[in-house]
């Protein structure tokens, strides 16, 4: 009997602490809005302009989200989160979702209690440098002063390449982008290292960028996406398929631009994707649209990807291994069926 009871407060304590299905989807809709983190700004992913609208890949997922559930891309509010607080932030459930260039780890599942909902930037490591240094390889800098952030992947691949390699180097850490990126304009250090995809938005920020370049070398694996707290599967199932919403719409060839002849579509796999046949949303909290609004209000994987990173935008990032698996990239999404 006392075991029973035991075994009983175990479990109602487990209850407790996680929560129940369904409760960041009610919190969101009983708020209006979504809350939704990023970063303190990185250009093309999270950025606000003057009058604090935020864009940018990271920001357009957050607004499919709100899409998904609102009908509305605008219900969100972005919270700018530094890369040390971030998870903090989360976890402490002052955002419903982080979704600012964070790298999908094994520590930060199992020991922060996270999950990530998907990779929706696979990125690498990299190196900028200045022209003028000639250099054409990593493995050509000759004892660099190396500015990093702190509380990062960065930090952590910097220290085993290095040692890897078995050259010296010197770290200069900093607690934000704006300091790292003012060390490497000011000359105390020599290097800057970072995501490359974050190394292309560092770069726009300085006087000649023309000066400067990205080193080929890629010395990690950086998959980027959206992390939400454990506990919640409902919640961390609409963040997971608002990506696979998005990547299946450019698979099917569905747009923002096109969607009203793709409503007329007779194809069984546009069908349900859109919802004119057969109701994938309501299991999932939502509706049987909730597909069709993300990509009317946001559009798809390839149409967010070009206008905020891509060769047509100011940052103009290649592609590469984020096309489509039918392309010859990686990203795939599982069918909605
Ligand atoms: N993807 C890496 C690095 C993420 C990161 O925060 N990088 C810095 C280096 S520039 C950054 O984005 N800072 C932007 C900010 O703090 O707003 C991670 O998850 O640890």
């Amino acid at each position: 009997m006392k075991r029973f009871a035991n075994v009983l407060a175990l479990a109602m304590c487990t209850l407790a602490a996680v929560p129940a299905r369904g409760q960041t989807l009610k919190t969101v809709i009983e708020r209006g809005s979504l809350i939704c983190g990023v970063s303190q700004g990185v250009y093309g992913f999270s950025a606000a302009d003057d009058k604090g609208n935020w864009s940018g890949f990271d920001v357009d997922l957050c607004r499919a989200i709100a899409a998904a559930i609102f009908n509305d891309a605008s219900k969100v509010r972005f919270i700018p989160l530094s890369a040390t607080d971030r998870f903090a932030n989360l976890q402490s459930g002052e955002v419903d979702v982080l979704s600012r260039n964070s790298t999908w780890t094994m520590s930060r599942e199992t020991e922060l209690r996270l999950n990530f909902a998907a990779i929706t930037y696979y990125d690498g490591q990299g190196f900028l440098v200045r022209n003028a240094r000639n250099v054409a390889s990593a493995l050509e800098l000759d004892d660099p002063k190396i500015c990093v952030q702190r509380g990062t992947t960065t930090e952590l691949n910097l220290g085993d390449y290095f040692r890897a390699n078995k050259m010296a180097y010197e770290p200069i850490t900093q607690s934000n982008p704006d300091d790292a990126l003012k060390a490497y304009d000011s000359g105390r250090c020599n290097v800057l290292t970072s995501d490359v995809s974050q190394l292309y938005a560092e770069r726009l920020k300085l006087a000649n960028p023309d000066r400067h370049v990205v080193l080929p070398d890629i010395i990690s694996k950086e998959p980027l996406g959206p992390v939400v707290r454990q506990g919640d599967d409902q919640w961390f199932n609409i963040v997971k398929w608002t990506h696979f919403a998005m990547i299946n719409a450019e698979e099917l060839g569905v747009k923002s631009t096109t969607i009203e002849e793709a409503m007329k579509s007779e194809r069984p796999d546009i069908k349900r994707f859109l919802g004119t046949d057969g109701d994938y949303g309501e299991p999932l909290g939502l509706s049987r649209s909730w597909a069709m609004r993300i990509i009317k209000l946001v559009g798809n994987y390839g149409q967010v990807f070009e206008r905020n990173v891509g060769m047509g935008s100011k940052l103009g990032i290649p592609r590469g291994i984020n096309q489509l698996w039918t392309s010859g990239g990686i990203q795939y999404a599982p069918p909605i069926r």
